[in-house]
């Protein structure tokens, strides 16, 4: 196996023996023959009008595919082989349509004509097709970092997908961008690329923005409560709203709470679940301490997406997935328009109410609706210099000790600095006592990693308030956390926004080439990260 997607890829360069995050050989193997088949639908379908009939299927099996083979999502092999045998149906599906439309191309690779029919080689063929197979190392890095933005790109239309929230022209231009790294492009016109699926990205996160706030209203201000009940409960983490709300309603009047854990603590932000009285509040961190605190709730857990971690023993019967996550021996809830919860309530029933970890309440909900409410203060603070800067801290958190540097930061950021969070990075900060300006609260979060859309949103509006030309005049820095691919397709959103001299870290991704991350550092400006004294001095006080 040769993986090196994610920031804990092994060594700074890649995982080959077993991946950091627990994915194995085969697993590893698996995904990388998934996306080989996925590149062949997308050669064909990447010249099917966005407005074909008949393109639906294979436009989200383009993106559920895909989302399965994002870092921490999917460790169940059975599910990787079923999705290569239903790739080899769908990509016939998409040659039909390729046919149908006068838009077939005029060359075939491997990728759109290698049938899956026999399992015993899968393994023998993956070892052909993955990320080594591109052997010039910058035109592997650039293909990757589009695909990687691309996976990011998945997981938000999915969630916005099973909203109702569809856009074929962001479809058409995955399948267009898979294709793309079949193909002998140069290192040029692979670069443009990458700003088009920065661009794809905003408009994705815009699609998963409007799904997520028509369905659920507008996050506002939110006391979140951190403690726990005496009731038995259900803990629910990943990003699926539509999850969320499934099981609020099924869980009503049970007698079993529901408490949301990492990057699900956002759900608590929104009207149409804060009115459910047996919603307790969020359990517990980031992503990477389930081990604890899975062990700690007592009661089930309900995995919606990624992070997931090989579950120890000790609760591995109490894991639940649906969706696109999934773990080796792990129950699955199938995916259905009205998914089916009544076995995870059952089993919480049985099962003693969750141990106290924490009390205290976390403060969230800013997301760009809310933000804007405050503009008139926000606006005066700034003007008035009580707000010197706002800090972007978005992004993810993962288990390096070397992310310490973000709580020191946040810790020893001067008082007139406002952070800008989204994601669950935000577990390094969102328990100081940060304090406030002019009640203006010192920690803004606006969600999940994909409502980094708005932190856009709020950037694009100051510069638009204080009449700026340029997003780059405003007082706003970016220090990024990034762990896996989500945070890729943010950090290319932001870079197609125009936004230049963001700091990302802890380390840069494995996956640049030096002289790819020289064109990132010389046309966008983009850094590590150092000492916090020392990146003090860069970009706060300069
Ligand atoms: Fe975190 Fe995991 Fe949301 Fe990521 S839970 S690390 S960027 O999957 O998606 O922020
Ligand atoms: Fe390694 Fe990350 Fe890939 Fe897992 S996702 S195998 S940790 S690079």
């Amino acid at each position: 196996m040769f993986c090196f997607q994610c920031q804990e890829a092994a060594k700074g360069t890649g995982c080959t023996v077993r991946g950091v995050c627990g994915k194995d050989d085969e697993i590893a193997k698996l995904q990388d023959l998934l996306m080989h088949m996925i590149k062949g639908i997308g050669v064909y379908m990447e010249n099917v009008p966005a407005d074909a009939s008949g393109r639906e299927k294979v436009d989200y099996f383009t993106i559920y595919g895909i989302f399965t083979t994002i870092t921490n999502a999917n460790f169940d092999r059975q599910v990787f082989k079923r999705l290569i045998k239903e790739a080899a149906e769908k990509r016939e599906m998409a040659a039909k349509l390729a046919e149908q439309y006068n838009a077939m191309p005029t060359e075939l690779p491997d990728c759109a004509t290698w049938q899956p029919d026999d399992e015993s080689k899968f393994l023998a063929k993956a070892a052909l097709v993955g990320v080594l197979s591109t052997e010039n190392e910058d035109i592997r890095s650039l293909r990757e970092l589009v695909i990687y933005g691309v996976k990011g790109i998945a997981a938000y239309a999915q969630h916005a997908w099973v909203l109702g929230h569809k856009d074929p022209e962001i479809s058409k231009f995955m399948h267009k961008a898979m294709a793309a790294t079949t193909k002998d492009l140069s290192a040029d016109e692979l670069t443009g690329l990458v700003l088009e699926t920065g661009s794809n990205g905003v408009k994705t996160m815009a699609l998963l923005d409007k799904a997520n706030t028509s369905a659920y209203g507008n996050p506002e201000i939110t006391k979140v409560n951190i403690g726990v009940r005496n009731n038995p409960g259900i803990l629910i983490s990943g990003h699926d709203l539509k999850d969320m709300e499934e099981l609020l309603k099924q869980t009503e009047g049970t007698g079993v709470d529901v408490y949301t854990h990492s990057e699900m603590l956002p759900a608590n932000y929104y009207p149409a679940f804060k009115k459910y009285d047996h919603f307790v509040g969020n359990y517990g961190n980031s992503w990477w301490k389930q081990d604890k605190e899975f062990a700690s709730f007592n009661g089930p857990i309900l995995m919606t997406t990624n992070c997931i971690t090989p579950p120890k023993d000790s609760y591995k019967d109490r894991v639940y997935t649906t969706g696109a996550a999934g773990f080796d021996g792990v129950k699955h809830i199938e995916d259905s328009a009205h998914k089916d919860f009544s076995a995870i309530i059952e089993h919480a029933k049985k099962c003693d109410s969750p141990e106290e970890i924490e009390t205290g309440e976390i403060v969230g909900g800013f997301a760009h609706h809310q933000v804007m409410q405050l503009a008139d203060k926000v606006v005066d603070a700034v003007k008035s210099g009580a707000i010197n800067k706002f800090v972007v801290m978005a992004g993810c958190d993962g288990r390096m000790k070397s992310r310490n540097y973000y709580t020191d930061f946040a810790d020893q950021l001067p008082e007139d600095n406002v952070i800008l969070t989204a994601g669950c990075a935000k577990y390094r900060y969102n328990k100081l006592d940060l304090g406030d300006i002019g009640g203006i609260p010192r920690l803004l979060d606006a969600g999940q990693c994909n409502d980094s859309y708005s932190l856009a949103m709020i950037a694009l509006k100051l510069k638009e308030v204080f009449e700026l030309e340029d997003i780059n005049e405003l007082p706003i820095v970016y220090n990024i956390a990034w762990y896996e691919q989500k945070a890729v397709i943010v950090l290319l959103a932001l870079l197609s926004l125009g936004v230049k001299n963001i700091h990302l870290g802890p380390t840069l991704p494995a996956f640049l080439s030096p002289n790819v991350a020289n064109v990132l550092i010389e046309k966008f400006g983009i850094g590590g990260i150092s000492t916090v004294e020392e990146d003090m001095k860069t970009m706060i006080s300069a």
